[in-house]
């Protein structure tokens, strides 16, 4: 299995998210990524290579450009307004809700924050541009892989970026890597391809950029968002709309659920995949359904990771994988490359 690897992630390192009313210490940490690669390293699973480098131009295939100019410019725009604010992450604190406007970008940088984000749980620090960046090349390095005939690579990145929209960032998300590397897989040529999302949470991201549109088709299994962030999107009856309609399909279980639920709810996506005709698969590959997880629900063990590796290779298409969240740091390195061992 090629893996790129973003050597750069620990450039992003968050202080404080929002939870309960409090400021807690981020459970997003370099760590994260830092145990899947001694894991790699351990099983000798390799290659590991730097990610090509790609203009950013790709970028704004799936993200809008005033977002784009938000995240380039947004350390910068913090930092003018207070010198002191080199040791403080930024947090919306606004937000326009519904009836409010969001076509008028603000000059006032809080109200800016507040418009491109959707939680006060992802702090933007000196380095998220520079790392979100690195990380979607990481992930079109592995698509352009897999378009080189490779059957499988995996992008190693953090933070994660299911959660990212084409014009907001939130859930510890700021680049949507799993989108652009389907994005990237179809301007090759490819007509139709899949996104299978296995995270515990459901990617509203990843979701919302494909919604209208029958060329991406995007399968989630997820935590019910009636009691599981991100709440807002991820039921079932989300099924795509416009000329996107009957591409989109969302597999919620309830908190609590184990692998067999979960692996027969991996069968149902699998089979819409299939019926629709994908030429290749972009898996992201959270871990937070593992049993340890400190914020997820789901109670998978270590050895269904490798069942979860076989039954991807199974479906037998070209496959890039990208690293969504596993928040278990201990049993992080162990699960993904579990999976990825298996896969290959
Ligand atoms: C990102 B990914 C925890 C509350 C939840 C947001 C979770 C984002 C998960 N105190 N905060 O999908 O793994
Ligand atoms: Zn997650």
């Amino acid at each position: 299995m090629i893996t790129y690897y973003n050597r750069h992630h620990a450039l992003h390192q968050g202080r404080f998210e929002m939870f309960r009313g409090e400021l807690v210490p981020c459970f997003e940490v370099p760590a994260r990524a830092d145990q899947v690669l001694l894991e790699l390293q351990r099983r000798k699973l390799g290659p590991l290579l730097d990610p090509l480098t790609f203009d950013d131009a790709l970028l704004a295939r799936v993200h809008s450009p005033r977002y784009l100019d938000f995240l380039a410019s947004a350390w910068d725009q913090w930092l003018a307004l207070d010198a002191g604010n080199a040791q403080r992450d930024v947090l919306p604190s606004v937000w326009p809700a519904r009836g409010l406007r969001t076509d008028v970008l603000p000059d006032n940088f809080s109200a800016r924050v507040g418009l491109f984000a959707f939680d006060a749980g992802t702090p933007l620090t000196a380095g998220s541009w520079a790392v979100a960046r690195a990380g979607a090349h990481c992930a079109l390095s592995a698509a352009q892989a897999v378009l080189g005939g490779a059957p499988a690579a995996f992008a190693l990145s953090r933070p994660p970026g299911h959660h990212a929209g084409a014009d907001y960032f939130g859930g510890y998300c700021f680049l949507n890597y799993a989108a652009l590397a389907a994005q990237h897989l179809h301007d090759a040529g490819l007509s139709r391809v899949a996104v299978l999302d296995v995270d515990y949470h459901h990617g509203n991201g990843t979701q919302s950029i494909f919604y209208e549109r029958p060329d991406v088709f995007f399968a989630s299994i997820h935590g019910d968002p009636l009691t599981e962030y991100p709440f807002y999107l991820g039921h079932a009856d989300e099924t795509g709309a416009g000329a996107g309609a009957g591409f989109n399909l969302n597999l919620p279980l309830p908190r609590g659920s184990g692998f067999e639920a979960w692996s027969a709810a991996l069968e149902v996506a699998l089979a819409a995949i299939s019926r629709f005709g994908a030429e290749a698969l972009v898996v992201s590959l959270g871990l937070d359904t593992f049993v340890g997880d400190p914020i997820s629900g789901f109670c998978l063990q270590s050895t269904d990771y490798l069942r979860l590796g076989e039954r991807l290779a199974r479906v037998g298409l070209p496959t890039v994988l990208v690293l969504e969240g596993g928040y278990a740091v201990d049993g992080l390195g162990v699960n993904a490359v579990n999976v990825l061992q298996a896969f290959a």
